[in-house]
């Protein structure tokens, strides 16, 4: 068993990643290690900002570290919020209000479709930088459903699915989610890094 960082300062993505990575890596968290502050995230892609993250607490603690970057991408907006997600209602980063702002540019477009994209940065002992990508394809839900999950869950509904991720408990989001993918490419990886 060996601990590893993940920078973050989100706790609903800790329980879904330690739950994949089970006994065999017990994730630490910034916060535990005594670090205060903002984890900084000023990038304009995904795979910047997950390096971002994971540079810098890593160049703080000097240890294996890993960070994620996760998107919501609507078709009929461009792909937008995207990279954006955390702060397309403005700069207090609050699900409910980026989930009435999300629904309200909605109203009058029929193309309800739209994919998470999670990007996965882990920097290893040797300080060599590693990306892992997942993506789930869904669609917008007209209304909230479900009180599971974080984010833009309740109003996300996953391809063939008439749930939300709202409506789905952990283990079963994790099974197709974005974020289940790309770490479940980051298992792989660390499994063959210490075979
Ligand atoms: P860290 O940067 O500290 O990891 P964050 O919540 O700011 O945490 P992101 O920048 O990756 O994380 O997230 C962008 C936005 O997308 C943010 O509003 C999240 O709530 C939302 N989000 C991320 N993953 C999600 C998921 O699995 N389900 C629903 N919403 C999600």
């Amino acid at each position: 068993m060996s601990n590893i960082i993940f920078a973050t300062q989100n706790r609903h993505k800790i329980s879904e990643v330690q739950s994949i990575l089970g006994e065999r890596h017990t994730i630490v968290s910034p916060e535990q290690l005594g670090f205060v502050g903002e984890i900084p995230e000023e990038e304009l892609t995904l795979e910047g900002n997950a390096l971002q993250k994971a540079r810098f607490i890593h160049s703080m603690f000097n240890l294996p570290c890993f960070a994620d970057d996760t998107g919501l991408e609507v078709k009929a907006l461009n792909g937008a919020p995207g990279v954006y997600s955390a702060r397309y209602a403005g700069e207090g980063k609050n699900s409910e209000d980026n989930i009435a702002k999300l629904l309200g540019e909605l109203l009058d477009k029929d193309n309800r479709e739209a994919r998470f994209r999670c990007v996965i940065a882990y920097i290893d002992g040797s300080v060599t930088e590693h990306l892992f990508e997942g993506i789930v394809n869904g669609k917008i839900l007209f209304e909230k459903q479900g009180d599971e999950g974080f984010g833009y869950d309740s109003v996300f509904s996953p391809e063939g699915f008439e749930i939300s991720f709202a409506q789905m408990s952990l283990i079963e989001k994790n099974l197709i989610s974005h974020r289940g993918r790309a770490v479940s490419k980051f298992v792989d990886y660390l499994m063959c890094e210490l075979n």
